[in-house]
């Protein structure tokens, strides 16, 4: 298996239905079914926002610590697995303090898993869009006192109405800080949005970016720049953003020369890892060697923070 880095990684998407149930028993907390297979069975999507519910109605299961250093070393286990070296993983705080959960609580559960795996990972702290700019950079300052433990911020999220312009402080205040920055961009939103990613909020890799296709000067500003996109091909197709894999655009973004990464996105709702995704391309859409080669070299020359 080819030696990889994953860039685009939602922690909370790795939440497995075995693992929503076993949380959900330990917090005492009630689920319509306790049963993984119907709870597997809701995983049918039509566009962004039917996934986003479910994905944040199972956070509730996360309370404590514990919950999410189980979750993070589970993910970390399965990377591994997968052939992944290094990490950069999203995490959404806003989704746990509109709970009542700390960034004490989060930071500390994800951080000592990471440490306890001696695994190569670092944090991306993401916004959550659809909860507008002044949430974002409330939620940003309050994390400052945990600068050591993220290593970017990043926005996601219901993304059409929401463009990057919004953040524009948000990311001046992480900019400021020394902060990596990047944006989920033309994943439903259209290549103005990726414009504006780069423009504004000085974004150094794009999150998705599918739609940046539509747009040949962006092409070509992407190429010219060498700012990668991670791309993510399950999720694309089961959140309907293409029709199937033999219709994803990832072959002629290569073509074209961009610096295109593959990545899970969600895994434990998009029916695969990401050597999964990977492998998917092989087989759906015949991609080489070479083709799958060059990929997984691109993750590691698009990481912020890889040694080794
Ligand atoms: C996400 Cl696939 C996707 N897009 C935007 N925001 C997200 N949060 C978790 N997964
Ligand atoms: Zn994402």
């Amino acid at each position: 298996m080819r030696p990889k880095a994953e860039l685009h990684l939602h922690i909370e998407g790795t939440l497995e239905p075995e693992l929503v149930v076993e949380l959900a028993r330990r917090n005492r907390i009630d689920l319509p079914t306790y049963d993984v297979e119907a709870i597997r069975s809701r995983y049918s999507f039509t566009d962004l926002r039917s996934f986003l519910d479910v994905y944040y109605e199972h956070l509730a299961v996360l309370r404590t610590e514990q919950d999410f250093y189980d979750l993070a070393a589970a993910y970390l286990r399965r990377a591994a697995g997968q052939g992944v070296r290094h990490a950069e993983i999203f995490f959404d705080p806003q989704a746990h303090l509109s709970r009542g959960v700390t960034l004490e609580t989060v930071f500390g559960g994800l951080s000592a898993a990471i440490k306890d795996s001696g695994a190569s990972a670092a944090l991306i702290l993401c916004c959550l869009r659809d909860r507008g700019a002044e949430e974002a950079e409330q939620v940003l300052r309050a994390a400052l006192p945990f600068r050591d433990h993220f290593i970017g911020v990043g926005l996601d999220s219901a993304e059409v109405g929401y463009p990057p312009s919004l953040f524009r402080r948000v990311f001046d205040l992480a900019a400021a800080e020394g902060l990596h920055r990047v944006a989920h961009a033309g994943e439903e939103g259209g290549p103005d949005y990726v414009w504006e990613a780069l423009d504004v909020l000085g974004v150094e890799r794009v999150d998705h970016g599918i739609r940046a296709m539509e747009d040949p000067q962006l092409v070509a500003r992407l190429r010219e720049e060498r700012i990668p996109l991670t791309v993510c091909p399950l999720s694309n197709v089961r959140l309907r953003a293409v029709p199937s894999l033999r219709d994803h655009i990832l072959p002629a973004m290569l073509d074209e020369g961009l610096v295109v990464t593959v990545n899970s996105d969600d895994p434990a709702y998009f029916g695969g890892y990401v050597e999964d995704n990977y492998a998917a391309l092989r087989r759906e859409l015949g991609m080489s060697d070479e083709q799958l080669d060059r990929i997984a070299r691109n993750s590691f020359a698009a990481s912020f923070a890889y040694e080794g």
